[in-house]
């Protein structure tokens, strides 16, 4: 049977990836670095029928059909065209763990479980550069999804993108690095990764500071993972979570995914540092705050975040695995 279970995680990023300059391929205009996270995955079986006419999408038991629905089959497309298998339809049922109201883009690990068990499923064999290579086109940071641990997603140079994939910067058992996703009790207007980070591109005046500073942060965060240097991880993966956030204040018509929530949990987590409990934020396309921080801090990490006033909820994570086939 035609038929592969896989699963993946998602993933925090430490540089941002915020920008494409090819929107079809899904090609950034930089770099960026993230870790794999244990406790939010997607587990996708996929199962090709010669009796099916279109496919099926199952997400959390739910028939999905709309854009989400859309976005899978034009994904699958691609897979079909790259296995030599167009008009050879599938079932797809997705488990997600991965809760919404943490802000994690449940796209990442999605979108990578989706690659790899119809790749799987289709009897290719691919190298896992391959795999993130196609998995980029289904959500950019999807390809960093591929690896446990720290990933980086060489943005590539060619038009074509098969230079554009993630590759393993150190495994999931390098270093026992620690994130809280903390959830804000924040109803805004969304303006979606997407369509934020084109309107950066189209039109802040802050986006070439952003790109420009992009292979200095790069090069410093390497460094401190490979030395596990958390004050440098840190610092770095807060300023770069600044920049990116800066570029939107930019914009035309300008826009902030902050809330007054995601403020306060931002002084907060100075104020820890500053009586001595090192801990550093970043914070993607909306208004939660993730923070990094070590083992021997998370009780009272946990207990500051949980009271700060705004916040309904700590999610603790560690570093987490790649793609697993079950
Ligand atoms: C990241 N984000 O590096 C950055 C930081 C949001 C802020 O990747 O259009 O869902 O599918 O490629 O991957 C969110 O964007 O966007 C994102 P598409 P994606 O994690």
């Amino acid at each position: 049977m035609m038929q592969s279970t896989a699963k993946a995680h998602t993933n925090i990023a430490l540089i941002k990836y915020w920008g494409k300059r090819n929107e079809t391929l899904i090609l950034p205009t930089n770099n960026s670095l993230s870790l794999t996270l244990d406790g939010f995955y997607t587990k996708t079986t996929v199962t090709f029928k010669d009796e099916l006419t279109e496919d099926i999408f199952i997400l959390d038991d739910e028939i999905i059909s709309g854009e989400q629905y859309r976005r899978v089959t034009v994904f699958l497309d691609l897979i079909r065209t790259y296995a030599g298998k167009s008009g050879l339809y599938a079932e797809i049922n997705s488990i997600n763990e991965v809760p919404t109201a943490a802000g994690f883009a449940s796209s990442a690990s999605g979108f990578a479980a989706l690659a790899a068990a119809a790749t799987k499923a289709l009897g290719l064999t691919l190298t896992d550069q391959e795999l993130s290579m196609l998995t980029r086109q289904g959500s950019g940071s999807a390809c960093r999804s591929i690896y446990g641990g720290f990933a980086e997603w060489q943005k590539g140079k060619r038009e074509d993108g098969i230079d554009s994939y993630a590759v393993p910067i150190a495994p999931q058992d390098h270093w026992d690095i620690r994130v809280a996703a903390v959830v804000l009790d924040a109803k805004m207007k969304k303006v979606s990764s997407r369509e934020g980070m084109k309107r950066t591109v189209d039109t802040s005046t802050f986006f070439k500071g952003w790109v420009d500073r992009i292979p200095h942060d790069l090069n410093l965060i390497k460094e401190g993972i490979e030395e596990r240097d958390f004050e440098k991880v840190g610092q770095v993966a807060e300023a770069n979570c600044l920049k990116m956030h800066a570029t939107t204040l930019g914009a035309i018509p300008p826009f902030t995914y902050w809330h007054d929530t995601t403020m306060t949990v931002m002084q907060t987590v100075q104020a820890m540092r500053e009586n001595g409990i090192p801990a550093y934020f970043t914070i993607d396309a909306g208004p939660n705050v993730k923070v990094l921080y070590l083992p021997e801090n998370e009780e009272k990490i946990q207990e500051t975040l949980r009271n700060v006033p705004g916040v309904t909820d700590v999610i603790l994570s560690r570093s987490g695995q790649g793609i697993t086939y079950l």
